[in-house]
């Protein structure tokens, strides 16, 4: 058997999307320096004129995980990077946006088979999220951090052919997957196959 990490050694060859929502942009312009500076210091050449990252605003976060899946279906990027600020106010607004946004950049990194990082603020005041948007520490930092790790796990996960078993659309195949250790993830005549022999 393997063990498959990420590195943060490897940033010079990835490529990123980073997408960020306008909306609450003293929180999202804060994380978004803590995502370039962490990418920097690791190696990547941040100028949006360079080949390695790409930026990309939008209204808010109610907007991110459209652009999120249009990004990682491209297939330019090793990672995409979400960052918003949804704060909590007086009218249910938060609740629709931060149920959209979360569930939706899951399905994007899902259903795309490209990592999605969730770099999303979700909080009760815009003082908590100023806290972790530089005042205290800066969430944008992690995020990168994130997109690296996961960026080079992917990298050396498709590298290995004898356990990379999806296609780059996410579209599971059969080809060496678990199946006998996991008969759940077997396509039908295998589960069949496992249960006969329960
Ligand atoms: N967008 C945010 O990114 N954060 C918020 O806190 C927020 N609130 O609370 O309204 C917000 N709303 C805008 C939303 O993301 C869309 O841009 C808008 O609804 C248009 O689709």
């Amino acid at each position: 058997m393997a063990v498959f990490e990420g590195n943060f050694t490897s940033a010079s060859s990835l490529k990123f999307a980073i997408i960020i929502g306008r909306f609450n942009d003293l929180v999202t312009g804060k994380l978004l320096q803590g995502c370039q500076d962490c990418l920097k210091r690791h190696g990547v050449d941040i100028n949006p004129e360079s080949t390695q990252v790409d930026y990309i605003w939008v209204p808010g976060s109610f907007e991110i995980p459209l652009m999120a899946r249009q990004a990682a279906l491209s297939r330019n990027y090793d990672a995409v990077i979400c960052l918003g600020a949804v704060i909590k106010g007086q009218t249910p607004h938060f609740d629709y946006v931060s149920a959209e946004v979360s569930k939706g950049i899951a399905a994007a990194s899902f259903q795309t088979g490209v990592p999605v990082i969730f770099g999303v603020l979700t909080t009760d005041t815009m003082q908590q999220a100023l806290e972790r948007a530089g005042i205290k520490g800066n969430h944008g930092w992690n995020y990168a951090m994130n997109a690296l790790e996961m960026g080079s796990l992917m990298q050396q996960f498709k590298s290995s052919s004898s356990v990379y078993a999806s296609s780059d659309d996410g579209t599971i195949t059969t080809q060496a997957l678990p199946v006998a250790s996991n008969p759940a993830l077997a396509p039908e005549s295998t589960v069949e196959q496992a249960n006969a022999n329960d």
